[in-house]
């Protein structure tokens, strides 16, 4: 099922044309659909979204790059891990990509912004894709580009709402309680003991009651009024 989705999305960008970006920006910004906040990271990180870049040891500073093409949905966050002899730049076109042409392109990531963990290439740059399209990306350095540094990432509309880091538990919707309703609870973010006695104690209301405290009076006589109202 999800993977015809995707599939399904694939073919619409395809007819939709390769230029997916419209007018390009030479005021050298980062577009607001690349910011890397950390806030996302984590919402993306805590929903097992995380797409890294290459592969270890070299991951981005890998020449040619490897592989060349990613597809994610929307809310993934790509980790890119690099050494001090290379950045990151989005590219402005395929045309751009293909010849490698960077007089378009705009920095993501410096050589030294650092963030890599023990272990790991020093630099660390991490974005959340909030916006499907297809992104051009590469390395500024002279030649780099040309020994194939560069990647296509291929960002689909996931379905779900863009990552936001207010709290609550992730996409278990639904608005009544039922039996995964405190397991969704215990499963998040919370320390589950707490959240096992809050719900015991009833915390929770009438949306989760406690099977130790039954709720009062449910919802039903306000929609048997309302059945009788119209019935009259
Ligand atoms: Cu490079």
């Amino acid at each position: 099922m999800w993977r015809e989705t995707v599939v399904v999305i694939l073919i619409a960008q395809s007819a939709r044309g390769s230029d997916g970006h419209a007018g390009h920006d030479h005021s050298a910004q980062v577009p607001s659909t690349l910011q890397p906040r950390s806030d996302f990271v984590e919402v993306a990180k805590a929903a097992g979204k995380v797409q890294v870049i290459g592969v270890s040891p070299e991951f981005w500073s890998a020449m040619p790059s490897s592989p060349t093409s990613y597809t994610v949905p929307t809310g993934t966050a790509l980790t890119f891990r690099f050494s001090m002899e290379h950045n990151l730049y989005l590219m402005g076109s395929k045309a751009a990509y293909d010849s490698c042409d960077l007089s378009d392109s705009i920095e993501l990531a410096g050589m030294h912004i650092h963030g890599g963990e023990a272990g790991q290439p020093p630099n660390l740059y991490e974005v959340v894709m909030t916006t499907a399209g297809t992104y051009y990306m590469t390395c500024h350095v002279a030649g780099h580009c040309g020994s194939g540094q560069k990647i296509t990432v291929n960002v689909v509309d996931s379905g779900n709402p863009p990552p936001s880091p207010s709290p609550g538990p992730p996409s278990s919707g639904g608005s009544g309680c039922g039996g995964g309703c405190i397991g969704g609870i215990v499963g998040g973010s919370f320390v589950p003991l707490l959240v096992l006695v809050l719900w015991l104690g009833g915390a929770f209301g009438a949306k989760c009651p406690s099977p130790l405290r039954p709720p009062a009076k449910a919802a039903e006589p306000s929609k048997a009024v309302v059945t009788a109202a119209s019935a009259a």
